[in-house]
């Protein structure tokens, strides 16, 4: 009898702690299943090794799987501001492996619904790979979600001379065109990341400027007729103004001549509005061989006279090489000197 109480008063412990370790379980996997849930959702990716919220993208883009439907305008996987950063280097493998889905040269379609539109990014380049790093690891999840078919080019400007954004974005247009049915083009410097994704990588019914808040602006359009930076327009609207002009050497002043094209062509610019136009340039120092072209002020006054003359119609340049890499397509080209 008198063993009774002890026995009684064991198992009335045992079975406390078998409901503490009960308790202790089901508190650990609700932490677990909600770190998780935030992780998927987060939708600020960054370099510091969070993924883009891809996995998210998945779980929405479940609910509308039928290839043959256009995909809805907007597209319902958009997570609107982003977090954009430069403090950490990107590592291009991991990139690759977050974005399973990018085919070889930097190619994606979506595989839920048919693109709206078939972009091809046009990039002009010279000695910039780190920017393009964490152009790629920015940019390749966003044109994801804005479920585009698109393809990314960077066209490299080979040898020594003075550089020629233009004259390497007519390449790109050439180029581009001749490897997909491309529809509509954008182009994009390298070093600059949009912090919205309702900032939409397409084209519209009148040409579009979409970086129209930069940092480096103050967040403020420079002026209203400021085109440059990253621009967007159809075949039409490219062929309509004899494409971009091709002698402009050095920095500064193409953008304007485009600018000038549009107008004389009877175009509108179309823009998104401030909040969602913000973009992040990647700090840098004048690049060798793109001092500011002393003839800008010039040209930009004659490019009614000049721009059936200088454009798609006169432009001449060899491709030295073309490489397809995982992340995007790089064409290497010779553009000639301003002398020839
Ligand atoms: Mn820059």
């Amino acid at each position: 009898m008198k063993d009774l109480p002890g026995a009684s008063l064991q198992k009335a412990c045992r079975l406390l702690v078998i409901f503490c370790v009960l308790h202790l379980l089901v508190v650990v996997c609700y932490y677990l299943a909600g770190s998780t849930l935030s992780l998927q959702w987060s939708p600020e990716p960054s370099p510091r090794g969070l993924k883009p919220p891809q996995r998210g993208l998945q779980m929405l883009s479940a609910n509308v799987s039928n290839p043959e439907a256009d995909c809805p305008d907007p597209s319902p996987l958009l997570v609107g501001p982003l977090r954009v950063e430069f403090s950490l280097s990107v590592d291009l493998k991991k990139v690759e492996e977050d974005n399973p889905e990018v085919r070889e040269g930097g190619r994606y379609t979506p595989k839920d619904c048919k693109a709206l539109q078939k972009v091809a990014i046009i990039i002009p380049f010279r000695n910039r790979d780190e920017h393009l790093s964490y152009w790629l690891f920015y940019l390749h999840p966003i044109l994801q979600r804005q479920q585009l078919d698109y393809g990314v080019y960077v066209i490299n400007q080979d040898g020594e001379e003075t550089f020629n954004r233009a004259k390497l974005l007519n390449v790109g247009f050439t180029e581009s065109l001749k490897e997909y049915d491309y529809d509509c083009f954008v182009f994009s410097d390298v070093d600059l990341i949009p912090m919205d994704d309702r900032n939409i990588y397409k084209c519209y019914s009148q040409p579009r400027h979409l970086s129209v808040s930069m940092d480096k602006f103050g967040f403020r359009l420079p002026y209203n007729q400021y085109f440059g930076g990253v621009s967007a327009l159809s075949k039409e609207q490219f062929e309509k103004i004899n494409g971009f002009p091709n002698n402009y050497w050095g920095w500064g002043g193409e953008d304007d001549d485009i600018y000038n094209r549009l107008v004389f062509k009877g175009m509108r610019i179309s823009r998104p509005d401030g909040a969602i136009g913000k973009c992040r340039m990647i700090r840098h120092s004048r690049d060798q061989k793109n001092e500011p072209n002393p003839q800008r002020f010039n040209k930009i006054a004659h490019t009614k006279e000049t721009m059936n003359s200088d454009g798609l119609n006169t432009l001449k340049y060899t491709v030295v090489k073309t490489d397809k890499f995982p992340l995007y397509t790089k064409i290497t080209v010779d553009v000639g000197s301003p002398k020839s």
